[in-house]
């Protein structure tokens, strides 16, 4: 190979890594979206219903934390296969159940100390701690990883994903279960759109 078409080769790799980057610029506008409730977007998940294709779970475990009596957060959205840690950041003992899909309880446990539970049945499922009747939280176990948390003020960003049609539903613990039911279609072209969805 001759430096000149050594450099002219270089040059071809060069300008195919910028138009990759570039690609990859005019994806990053993802969907963005807005939704309206007449309850409130507080603790509001929309996801993705299905997406073609399997989504490995992240090795990364999520955390729901036990905290000033609290779980936190209220909502936690994962992928099928996502391991979780409930970690007791309080000086009192804490439990973890819930009466939903394989009804697990993973006990009680002091100060201190984290438990896991890896989620590999979808569904929505609440949790309890059997110590204090107050304390509440949602894990919804998702079948793809394109989900987001609405802001209060109603806007959100869904992950980038393939182009194509898909349909979105919205979990909220103040939504009715008709209106947790509702599709609305999603056309995703170029790899942006936009979402509105109204209640
Ligand atoms: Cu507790």
């Amino acid at each position: 190979m001759s430096s000149k078409s050594g450099i002219r080769a270089l040059i071809g790799l060069i300008t195919m890594v910028a138009l990759a980057t570039v690609s990859v610029i005019a994806r990053a506008g993802g969907i963005a979206g807005t939704v309206t409730h007449p309850r409130g977007t507080e603790n509001m998940v929309v996801f993705v219903t299905r997406a073609p294709g399997k989504f490995p779970p992240p090795i990364a475990h999520a955390s729901m934390d036990q905290k000033k009596m609290r779980f936190t957060p209220f909502v936690l959205p994962i992928v099928m296969g996502t391991t979780v840690d409930f970690a007791n950041h309080d000086s009192v003992a804490h439990n973890v159940f819930t009466p939903d899909g394989e009804a697990y309880n993973l006990g009680t446990w002091e100060p201190g100390g984290t438990k896991s539970h890896l989620f590999d049945t979808l569904g929505i499922y609440a949790q309890a701690c059997s110590l204090h009747p107050e304390m509440e939280a949602y894990i919804l176990v998702l079948q793809n990883p394109y989900f987001a948390l609405v802001a209060a003020n109603g806007s959100f960003t869904l992950p980038n994903m393939p182009d194509g049609n898909y349909e979105v539903q919205v979990w909220g613990k103040k939504v009715s279960s008709a209106d947790k039911k509702k599709k609305f279609p999603l056309k995703l072209q170029g790899g942006t759109a936009t979402l509105k969805i109204t209640f």
